[in-house]
């Protein structure tokens, strides 16, 4: 996959008579070394997420149940994808606003991410991306 701003990528669906299933590999899908991953599940109605961008964190997106829409906005373009495919995932890169609108019940948004948890790589303050993604 390759860091291209909001541009869903179709992941290799390995489908038998049992089912479906998708891998990610380093190098291959993800452009860089994953060193955590977390996952959204049980999002209330009318509870959207997100609303920051980060400064330096590189995260790969998929929706492996459920969907929801991902806003994201690099300080030039705004766009809306509808994540509802496990076999559909997306590249979102730093100094990029993410939102998270419209989740189904049974959604489960999966990141596979480049770095460990750290409050201070976040920009939560809209007015400060703007600035930021313009300098
Ligand atoms: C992102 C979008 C797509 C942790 O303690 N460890 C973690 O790894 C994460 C991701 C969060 N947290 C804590 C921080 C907050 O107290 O969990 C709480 C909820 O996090 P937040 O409000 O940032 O969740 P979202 O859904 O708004 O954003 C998350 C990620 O934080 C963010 O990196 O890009 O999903």
């Amino acid at each position: 996959m390759d860091a291209t701003f909001a541009k869903p990528v179709t992941l290799k669906k390995i489908t038998d008579p049992r089912g479906s299933l998708v891998a990610l590999e380093q190098g291959r899908d993800i452009p860089f070394a994953v060193k955590r991953c977390y996952y959204i599940y049980n999002v209330k109605e009318d509870a959207p997420r997100g609303f920051h961008a980060h400064k330096t964190l590189e995260q790969i997106l998929l929706c492996v149940a459920g969907g929801c829409d991902l806003l994201l906005d690099n300080g030039k373009t705004k766009t809306t994808i509808r994540l509802d495919d496990p076999a559909t995932a997306v590249y979102v890169g730093p100094m990029t606003w993410r939102e998270m609108h419209n989740f189904t019940p049974d959604c489960v948004l999966l990141a596979l991410v480049s770095d460990v948890y750290d409050e201070g790589d976040y920009i939560r303050d809209y007015d400060d991306f703007k600035k930021q993604a313009a300098s």
